[in-house]
């Protein structure tokens, strides 16, 4: 308890060592890490979270570096999270890179930091959220949550953001994997990167295509939106295109603003993750040593088919 509190006051004062470790409480789910997440609730809220993700090597940890090296620079606190087993601060990509992206974040008033990608499902959402909390209370401005599109824990990590941007490539197919992904319909704004590649420009005519069958067709819920997603092409490894998507990042934040969007989007966050704690309390508070042998000693009957597993659990919740 007073070692939480001890570390909730050096994070807040601004103690890199202390917000590295708080994490870390969070990220292995240590007796500690409840009481950090109680602590800093009434000091989160004042962050801009801004998802960013796509499939493996088209550029996002190239672009979140390079965005939060603008942002730093406009003066802005900036933590990136990086959900993502091939990024560069866990390997994966060209040696320059990973350098390129510590020195980043050795910078004063940038904070990087890769999560681990072990655990469950539902779990890795929550982690990131709880890491970006953490980020928040310490007075980071703009968080950038970087994961890889391939599933449904990706997906939600994009949705724990105001802003979620989709990298693509001009690499034939992206815009119909994207589709497939499920990436259409959580994007504010498509990142066409690496457009100093051939097909950039037939890359771009498809996307456009799709969104506005999209937008036609009203295949989406996106169509209940005021906002359109938007299609910006960059050359991050160039530093070409990063002001455009601070840009585009700032228009879909003043459109959510406007409309009261981005108020109902964190409720809908809050109201997830309460039912999620809700849920985990309810699992610890029931599942008692007692109700734990009477499940060993029930499955004997529901297995010669003495008993259903209905009544079964009727009566283990009964008794
Ligand atoms: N040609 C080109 N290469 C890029 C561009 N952006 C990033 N890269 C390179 O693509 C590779 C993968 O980038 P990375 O940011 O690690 O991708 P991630 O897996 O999506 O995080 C790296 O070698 C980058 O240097 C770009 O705009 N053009
Ligand atoms: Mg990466």
């Amino acid at each position: 308890m007073a070692a939480g509190s001890d570390l909730i006051r050096r994070l807040i004062s601004g103690d890199r060592l202390a917000l590295a470790r708080a994490i870390s409480s969070v990220e292995n789910e240590d007796e500690i890490a409840e009481t950090l997440s109680d602590q800093i609730s009434g000091k989160i809220g004042n962050a801009y979270r801004v998802g960013i993700t796509g499939p493996p090597g088209a550029g996002k940890s190239t672009l979140a570096s390079k965005l939060a090296s603008m942002l730093n620079e406009r003066g802005k606190k900036v933590g990136i999270i990086a959900v993502d087993p091939t990024s560069p601060f866990t390997g994966g990509a060209l040696l320059g890179d990973r350098v390129r992206m510590m020195e980043l974040g050795l910078r004063d008033g940038v904070f990087v930091r890769s999560m681990a990608t072990r655990g469950s499902l539902g779990g890795l959402s929550k982690t990131t959220q709880r890491a970006a909390d953490l980020l928040d209370a310490a007075g980071y401005q703009i968080i950038l949550l970087e994961t890889v599109g391939v599933g449904q824990a990706e997906l939600d990590v994009a949705e724990a953001s105001d802003t979620t941007i989709v990298v693509l490539t001009p690499e034939s197919g992206d815009a119909v994997q994207a589709m497939k992904a499920g990436l259409m319909e959580i994007a504010d704004l498509f990142v066409l990167n690496k457009s100093d590649r051939p097909g950039a420009e037939q890359s771009y005519s498809a996307l456009l295509n799709v969104l506005q069958i999209n937008r036609v067709t009203g295949s989406s819920d996106r169509s209940k939106d005021l906002w359109s997603p938007i299609i910006l092409k960059t050359v991050a490894s160039q530093n070409r295109g990063i002001e455009e998507v601070i840009g585009g990042v700032e228009k879909h934040r003043d459109s959510m603003l406007s409309a009261d969007r981005l108020v109902q989007k964190r409720k809908a966050r809050l109201r997830k993750s309460i039912m999620q704690l809700v849920e985990e309390r309810r699992r610890a508070i029931f599942w008692t040593n007692d109700r734990r042998a009477r499940l060993e000693g029930g499955l004997e009957l529901v297995l010669k088919n003495k008993i259903s597993s209905l009544q079964f659990v009727e009566k283990l919740i009964k008794e």
